[in-house]
């Protein structure tokens, strides 16, 4: 069954001579001159980042898009996230609902992760196809994708298997990243302290204990220090030294200085 289902996403490479590539990326130097975005009327400012808020976003475009409408690589979308200027096919129609829904907030590629979000790209099937993420449910995801078999297809389902093991190279996200000066601060008392390092490691011994994070998501995205939305040792470990380093041994480290990104 997967086989057929990859033969039938991959049809466009054959049909655009594109041998490796059923959805090409284009890189952000590259300008083009092709038709304006069809969403450029629907892109907001300062969106609404709610899972519903970004639900809805998406899939308004099921009206103007219905299943089975033809979209394949002929079909360019200029993106607004950055990493890539836009995109073909089902690239480019990922980027369409993610503008729709995101505006202008940059994105940003995590190449491991340990959650996805409503909005989220996952670029699967050896870095071939993307497709967007329109809900997260306890056994999975639900997406919408481009140039699936040459046309739009609404709402297929991963298992989270699928998500989290072979066919997910990486996401691109664009949900923001928690502010620097907060970053290392789970407790929120506007400085990184031992405090923080024993939080992030108590919600690390947390999850490996199946009780989850147990953290609120602006603590949670405080204490993700290496961001791959999931506390780790590591996580804990840089707070730890980022204290050291900076309180204790007066040095002026950034965390992209102590990351080594
Ligand atoms: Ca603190
Ligand atoms: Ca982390």
């Amino acid at each position: 069954m997967k086989r057929s289902i990859r033969f039938l996403l991959c049809g466009c490479a054959w049909l655009f001579a594109v041998p490796a590539v059923c959805c090409p990326l284009a890189a952000e130097a590259v300008t083009f001159g092709l038709e304006a975005s069809k969403a450029e009327s629907q892109i907001a400012a300062d969106p609404d980042l709610s899972p519903s808020a970004v639900y809805s976003a998406m899939i308004a475009f099921k009206k103007s898009y219905p299943e089975g409408t033809p979209y394949t690589n002929d079909n360019f979308y200029q993106w607004k996230g950055g990493i890539y200027g836009g995109g073909y096919g089902c690239a480019g129609f990922s980027f369409m609902l993610s503008d729709a829904a995101f505006g202008s907030l940059p994105a940003r590629q995590l190449n491991t992760f340990g959650a996805v979000y409503p909005g989220d790209i996952l670029r699967i099937n050896n870095d071939s196809h993307s497709v967007i993420i329109l809900e997260v449910t306890d056994t999975g995801v639900v997406i919408a994708e481009g140039n699936y078999g040459g046309t739009v297809h609404w709402e297929r389902t991963l298992t989270n298997a699928q998500v989290y093991d072979v066919e997910t190279n990486y996401i691109l996200t664009r949900y923001p990243r928690v502010r620097n000066s907060a970053l290392g601060d789970p407790d929120h008392d506007g400085s990184v302290s031992i405090d923080d390092a024993q939080i992030a490691l108590q919600a690390y011994t947390d999850y490996l204990s199946q009780k989850g994070f147990g953290l609120s998501e602006d603590a949670f995205s405080a204490a993700d220090v290496v961001e791959d939305r999931k506390i780790t040792v590591d996580d804990a470990q840089l707070i730890l030294q980022y204290y050291t380093e900076n309180s204790l041994g007066k040095k002026n480290l950034t965390w992209d200085q102590l990351i080594g990104r």
